[in-house]
C-alpha cells in the first residue's frame, strides 16, 4: 500500500517545523513547497530533516520543491503560505497581501490536488479560508482552518499552570473567529473532569481567558519578528493525522457553517468531527445568551474581513 502524502505549501517557520514533526511521527511522505526564490531553502530543510529519520525509524520521504506539480496525489495539503504579523500589527493588516498568495495557492491546489483535505493557517484565518474555498471550488468538507485547536491548547496550558495540575488532564474549548474576540468557553474547561470553576477563583479564570485571547500577540511581541510557529505546526499535524487515520476527533476548526449555530455561509471556529472525509460534521450544542452575544460579535468581525476580500 502506498504511503500517505502531505504537501506543505509555505516552507517558512510553520511549514518547516510541521515537516519536522510529521517526519518524526512518520505521518506520511512530505513535500515542502515554497516560491522559486526559496527553493534552496525548502530543499535544504528537506535534506536536513531526512537525516534525522533513522533515530525515529521513520521511513517517510521528504522533498523540497517550488513546482506545484509535486503536490499531485496529496491526501492532505497544509497551507501556511503568507506573511506573519510583526509587532504592532493585527491579523487583519495582513489581508490584502495574503489574499494574493492564497489565490495563487488555491488555483494550484485545484489544479494538482483537488482530492486533498486542505488545512490553512494563513491569517486573517477565517477570511483566508473563505477565500480559498471560493477560489478553489473544493467541497466544504475538504477545506478547513486551523486556529481553535491551538487556541484551545493555549487555554488548556494556562488552566494547567494556574491549577498546577497536568496539562494532559486539562480540557477546554475555544470557539469563534481567530482574533481578539475568540471565545474560551469556561464552562467546558475541566481538569480531569472537575470544572475549573470549582478549582480556581473567578479573577484567576478571567486572567486565563484574557491570556488565551492574547497569547498569539504576546508571542509576536516577544519574538520581535514573525509569529508563533512551534505550536501551530503541532496543531496542523494533529489535524492532518485525524484525517489520515480516520480518527473522528472532535477538533475546533474554522469550518463552513450552513445553518449551524444560526450562521450561514461563513467559516468560523466550531467543534468539528475530523475523519477520513475531512470535516465529517459540525457538532452543535446550545449556547447561553452571553455566549451567543459573543459569537454574534465575533461573526460580525469575520463578515467584515470576508467583505474586504470581495469574495
Ligand atoms: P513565514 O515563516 O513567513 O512562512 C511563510 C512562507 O510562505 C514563506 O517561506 C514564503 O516564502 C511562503 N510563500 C509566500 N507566498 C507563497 C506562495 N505563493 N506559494 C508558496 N509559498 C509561499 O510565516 P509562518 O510560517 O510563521 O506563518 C505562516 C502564516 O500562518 C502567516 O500568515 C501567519 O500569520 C499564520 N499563523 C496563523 C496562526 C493560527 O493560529 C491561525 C498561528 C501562527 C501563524
Amino acid at each position: 500500500m502506498p504511503r500517505n502524502k502531505i504537501a506543505l505549501i509555505g516552507g517558512g517557520q510553520i511549514g518547516g517545523v510541521a515537516a519536522l514533526m510529521a517526519a518524526r511521527r512518520g505521518s506520511a511522505d512530505i513535500v515542502l513547497l515554497d516560491i522559486p526564490d526559496k527553493e534552496g531553502v525548502v530543499k535544504g530543510k528537506a535534506l536536513d530533516i531526512l537525516a534525522l529519520r533513522p533515530y525515529y525509524a521513520a521511513d517517510v520521504n521528504l522533498k523540497g520543491s517550488s513546482d506545484y506539480a509535486d503536490i499531485a496525489d496529496s491526501d492532505v495539503v497544509i497551507v501556511t503560505a503568507g506573511l506573519p504579523r510583526k509587532p504592532g500589527m493585527t491579523r487583519e493588516d495582513l489581508l490584502g497581501f495574503n489574499l494574493k498568495i492564497v489565490r495563487t495557492v488555491a488555483e494550484n491546489v485545484k489544479k494538482y490536488a483537488p482530492q486533498a483535505f486542505v488545512i490553512l493557517t494563513t491569517n486573517p484565518l477565517d477570511a483566508m479560508v473563505h477565500a480559498f474555498y471560493k477560489i478553489s471550488g473544493l467541497p466544504k468538507n475538504r477545506v478547513v482552518g486551523m486556529a481553535g485547536l491551538l487556541d484551545s491548547a493555549r487555554f488548556r496550558t494556562f488552566v494547567a499552570q494556574a491549577t498546577r495540575l497536568s496539562v494532559q488532564d486539562a480540557t477546554g474549548l475555544v470557539m469563534g473567529g481567530h482574533g481578539p474576540l475568540m471565545i474560551p468557553l469556561v464552562r467546558t474547561a475541566t481538569v480531569g473532569g472537575v470544572p475549573i470553576t470549582d478549582l480556581l477563583p473567578q479573577d484567576r479564570i478571567d486572567e486565563i481567558v484574557n491570556h488565551t485571547r492574547n497569547a498569539g500577540t504576546e508571542v509576536v511581541e516577544l519574538l520581535g519578528e514573525g509569529s508563533a510557529y512551534f505550536s501551530p505546526a503541532a496543531a496542523v499535524i494533529e489535524m492532518a493525522e485525524a484525517c489520515l487515520k480516520d480518527k473522528r476527533r472532535v477538533i475546533p476548526s474554522a469550518a463552513l457553517c450552513e445553518g449551524e449555530y444560526g450562521i450561514d455561509g461563513y467559516f468560523i471556529g466550531v467543534p468539528c468531527v475530523i475523519g477520513a472525509n475531512g470535516v465529517e460534521r459540525i457538532i452543535e450544542f446550545p449556547l447561553t445568551d452571553e455566549e451567543r452575544k459573543l459569537l454574534d460579535a465575533n461573526l460580525e468581525e469575520v463578515k467584515r474581513q470576508v467583505a474586504a476580500t470581495g469574495l
